[in-house]
């Protein structure tokens, strides 16, 4: 079983090994880094690893405007085609995202065709180190988005995630427009719509202790249009479904 974990970063170059050391040590499992020319110098550290470990860590330099969602759409598709890996994985590289996770992700597309690393299993949130602002945020963000769309999972921002390779193969990945946890929302109503699988794995999500945030305002706007957007699109296609 070849499982592939794509990370976008950006200025993390603190985290990136550990993150790099966490899932290597997972037998089969490979890591693309999709880094977006971080001043930090997180792409020199990349190559790095890569060099240290030929055939299991690989970097995509990205040039031109950066994103989350640009750098995961390069990153999906370089592993679609590549063509290699059973499973396809996205997460976080701020070390937020346990990779001690990963092996429960895995087992669970076993049944599954989308498995989401949840932060809201347990009826709360399961976070550390969290300022209360954050938490709120974050579950106002979660309730919104399922009352809009009527997506079921409890954690529809929660950038951990592991695809089948045919489920992810299945979206228009180069037609989607949102960039930021949007962009994550978007995924999941597409996979939704297609009639995927959808299925959960509780995780407990550790805040960056190393680098900064990269949420801003325009991040948080976008996220609070998307929903309706996503369903304005849909409600069109089946006007004009015959
Ligand atoms: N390639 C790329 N990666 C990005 C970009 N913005 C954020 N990232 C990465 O995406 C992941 C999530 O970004 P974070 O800054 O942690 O955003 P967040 O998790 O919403 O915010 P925190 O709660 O502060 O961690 C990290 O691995 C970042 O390095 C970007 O523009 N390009
Ligand atoms: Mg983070």
């Amino acid at each position: 079983m070849d499982v592939l974990i794509v990370t976008p970063t950006y200025n993390e170059k603190d985290n990136l090994p550990l993150l790099a050391a966490g899932v290597l040590q997972h037998d089969g499992y490979r890591l693309l880094v999709v880094d977006d020319g971080s001043p930090d110098g997180t792409g020199a550290i990349a190559d790095r690893l890569a060099q240290e470990h030929p055939g299991r860590v690989r970097v995509m330099h990205r040039t031109g405007p950066r994103g989350l969602g640009r750098s995961y759409i390069d990153g999906l598709s370089h592993a679609l085609q590549e063509g290699k890996a059973d499973f396809i994985c996205q997460m976080d590289c701020d070390l937020s995202h346990g990779p001690e996770y990963l092996p429960q992700l895995v087992a669970a597309g076993a049944t599954h065709d989308l498995v989401i690393g949840s932060r809201y299993m347990n009826g709360g949130v399961s976070v550390v180190n969290w300022p209360l602002s954050r938490i709120f945020l974050s579950a106002f963000a979660n309730r919104y988005i399922r009352l809009v769309t009527g997506l079921v999972p409890s954690d529809c921002t929660s950038g951990y995630r592991c695809w089948r390779r045919e489920a992810l193969a299945a979206l228009p990945l180069d037609h989607f427009i949102s960039d930021g946890y949007s962009f994550l929302v978007e995924m999941l109503y597409e996979a939704s719509q297609r009639g995927s699988r959808i299925g959960e794995v509780p995780i407990t999500f550790a805040e960056r202790r190393e680098g900064e945030s990269k949420l801003s305002r325009a991040v948080l706007l976008e996220s609070a249009i998307t929903p309706w957007r996503l369903i304005s699109t849909r409600r069109t296609a089946d006007r004009r479904a015959p």
